[in-house]
């Protein structure tokens, strides 16, 4: 078997000596790369005013990085220009946040073809190679202008809307053929793959067989969901050592017997933070035995502040959650604790498993992996109770979370209620049914399933049973 290549937006090398970062997909990875070796390439991270032409190289681990810097004009185009301007709010359902502007676009095309250009001759004829996500999709194309013949796949780790949305994006139809020059492409959920077989049918024009897949010059491309996961056991047990450790004490203590909710993501507009706060506010307003009793803390690591329709977001959290503990709080109670920094992983797991409610509300999200990390942080004896968009990917493969929709204050206030007053055994039941479905279908498998369909592994006709 030929090895394992990853194409990634951004890729962080481990500091010599030290084991990759925990969580994303190196975790995922850990175990193809361990049984075949492998070379992971894309962008270092660095935006820089110089060209950006020099590949360096680095070995940890049996693994091979190769990451090149983008110069500030790509960086502003390709990446905060093209990619989180224009591709994500489409993605996302919100087109009317799409800012799209033709020289942005023709960046990112490039910015492809020169990664193309500068992983070509690093490949083997027997490698395959696994692209991830949006600001990738013409590489597979552009790989194979210049001749590869690898296997190539590519996943999509956010939402695939169908055609009526994604025709809105100038250029939309270029962007579904480039999807057609790889082997399998991947996505989160059923509904995104109803929404990818809408768009390759429209945008195309071609026929989508059953598989699904579609045909052309002899070349098959087959159409998938693959549900990403995460790393169950031990997030689980990270979360039960950190439940004891000083921070987890400490904030138990400030607690003073008071449940909490919790609430952690990235700042960003598809999350629906301003909605979680207004069904908070409404959970106060129309249940008053809570007032006092519940403490809401929201966890908010910055993200993407060079573009445009993040600015004004954190101020209107901000104010929000001004406005919330301006009405109700009292001398010895704030209902809103607002946390906008990223916390450590550990620590944020522990909190995870003190919070008597997970609160997961994104507008759309592909998966939404901090909704299976708060499950598998629980304590099965006596856990919280998860609250989950009905837009989240996440939502298809956990059918006893409590479901919301985010647009409706006071659904959400209802169901919060509900989670905060439901009985330990209902608790456990739906806990537990959780937690079995996410050991049996940790990341490792996500990622094994991914190439056993592109590497041929399994009959064409069968579905991946990881789902
Ligand atoms: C994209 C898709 C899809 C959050 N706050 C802190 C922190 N986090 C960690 C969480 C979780 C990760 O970041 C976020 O993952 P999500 O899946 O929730 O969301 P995106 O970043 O939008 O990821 C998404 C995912 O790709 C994978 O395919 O599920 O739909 O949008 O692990 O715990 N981590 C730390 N401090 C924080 O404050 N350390």
């Amino acid at each position: 078997m030929g090895r394992l290549v990853i194409v990634s937006n951004r890729v962080a090398v481990p500091k010599r000596g030290e084991p990759p970062a925990a969580g994303g997909l190196a975790v995922a990875l850990k175990d193809a790369f361990s049984s075949r070796g492998g070379l992971w390439f894309g962008w270092s991270g660095t935006a820089s005013a110089e060209p950006a032409d020099v590949v360096r190289h680095a070995r940890r681990a049996g693994v091979d990085y190769a990451v090149i810097d983008l110069s500030q004009a790509a960086y502003d185009g390709f990446y905060a220009g093209y990619a989180n301007s224009a591709l994500w709010p489409m993605f996302h359902f919100r087109l009317g946040l799409l800012s799209y502007d033709r020289r942005q676009a023709d960046c990112y095309w490039q910015v492809n073809q020169h990664y193309a250009e500068k992983l070509l001759p690093l490949l083997r004829p027997d490698d395959t190679v696994w692209v991830h996500d949006y600001q990738m999709i013409p590489l597979g194309a552009a790989l194979r202008a210049m001749g590869s013949k690898h296997r190539i796949g590519y996943f999509h780790h956010i939402p695939f809307p169908p055609w009526a949305v994604f025709s809105a994006m100038p250029g939309a139809e270029d962007l579904i053929r480039d999807l057609l020059s790889y082997d399998l492409v991947g996505v989160q959920t059923n509904r995104d793959l109803t929404g990818l077989i809408d768009c390759m049918a429209q945008g195309t024009g071609m026929k989508v067989r059953p598989g699904p897949e579609v045909r052309l010059r002899g070349r098959r491309v087959q159409l998938r969901a693959f549900p990403i996961s995460i790393a169950t056991d031990e997030f689980s047990e990270l979360a039960a050592r950190s439940v004891k450790s000083a921070e987890a004490k400490r904030l138990g203590a400030s607690l003073t017997g008071r449940a909490m909710v919790i609430g952690a993501e990235r700042l960003d507009y598809t999350k629906g933070l301003p909605e979680r706060f207004k069904g908070f506010a409404a959970l106060l307003e129309n249940f008053p035995e809570h007032r006092g009793k519940v403490t809401y803390l929201q966890v908010a690591a910055p993200s993407r502040e060079d573009v445009e329709s993040y600015k004004g977001l954190k101020r209107k959290i901000e104010t929000l959650a001004g406005r919330i503990n301006g009405e109700y709080s009292d001398a010895d109670w704030t209902p809103v604790r607002y946390v906008g920094r990223a916390m450590p992983r550990d620590t944020l797991a522990g909190y995870y498993r003190m919070a008597r409610v997970g609160l997961v509300t994104p507008l759309r999200d592909g998966m939404n992996l901090v909704a299976k990390e708060y499950v598998a942080a629980q304590d099965p004896e006596d856990p919280g109770v998860l609250v989950l968009s009905k837009f989240a990917g996440a939502a298809e493969g956990m059918p006893e979370a409590l479901s919301v929709n985010p647009l409706d204050a006071v659904g959400m206030a209802e169901t919060l209620h509900a989670a905060l007053t439901m009985g330990q055994e209902e608790r456990r039941e739906r806990h537990g049914a959780m937690l079995r479905r996410l050991r049996e279908n940790s990341v490792g498998g996500w990622a094994a399933g991914f190439l056993d369909v592109l590497e041929g592994r399994v009959p064409a006709e069968a579905p991946p049973t990881r789902a």
